[in-house]
């Protein structure tokens, strides 16, 4: 199968290309998880995802960014969806965003007295937005560091969760049908933190 490279996706973007490599701990996936600095809506995958809230309504941050650039039609489709629950997710189409679907997935507010139920909610919202994409016959999809931001979810601990759910996803049957996991971070520090802990749970040969 001819998946593109990710510099062919995204050489005349605006991103940087943070980190992208060959993991051949997963099985004959070339290229498959990568990771980009930058902002998520100008991503081309089939599906990014937002980290939005549980009235799927909007808000500030990445949210806001990408209903921003989607256009007000992104909304028009998500005032049905009545909204979600926390660790759950809802798939929409991206109308004027480069990628073809938005997950709006809705990560928890971190409360470092409760870090198991946390924990348990930001695994099952990338779970759950991973299982949406297969579901939908996607090859691709983008994620931002859902909860880190205005939630206050720690970036390392949150970064920790995240990669052992996708590590174990991509292990499974599932895991095989997307061609492409790209995370996308917006700060220097974030990035540090991918870069140090993707070669941990996806460990070079
Ligand atoms: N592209 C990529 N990443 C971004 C972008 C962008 N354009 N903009 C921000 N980030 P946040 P949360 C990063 O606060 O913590 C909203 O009001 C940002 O630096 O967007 O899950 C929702 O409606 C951070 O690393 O999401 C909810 O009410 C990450 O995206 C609430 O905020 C997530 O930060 C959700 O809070």
């Amino acid at each position: 199968k001819d998946i593109p490279t990710i510099r062919q996706l995204y050489r005349t973007s605006s991103l940087s290309i943070a980190q992208t490599r060959r993991y051949p701990s997963v099985e004959a996936h070339l290229d498959r998880i990568s990771l980009l600095q930058g902002d998520i809506t100008k991503v081309q995958v089939d599906a990014i995802v937002n980290a939005a809230n549980r009235s799927l309504l909007g808000g500030g941050g990445v949210d806001g960014a990408i209903h921003d650039a989607a256009g007000p039609k992104l909304l028009a489709e998500c005032r049905p969806l009545n909204g979600c629950e926390t660790g759950g997710a809802k798939i929409t189409k991206g109308y004027d965003l480069p990628a073809l679907h938005v997950i709006h997935a809705v990560g928890p507010i971190y409360d470092s007295k409760d870090v198991e139920t946390k924990e348990s909610q930001l695994a099952s919202c990338y779970q759950n937005s991973l299982d949406i994409a297969v579901n939908n016959s996607l090859k691709s999809i983008a994620f931002p560091c859902i909860s880190t931001g205005i939630y206050g979810y720690p970036i390392e601990d949150a970064t920790h969760v995240v990669l052992d759910v996708v590590r174990k996803f991509c292990d499974m049957e599932a895991g095989k049908e997307l061609d492409r996991i790209v995370f996308v971070v917006w700060s220097n520090t974030d990035r540090a933190v991918y870069e140090k802990l993707l070669s941990e749970y996806f460990p070079p040969d």
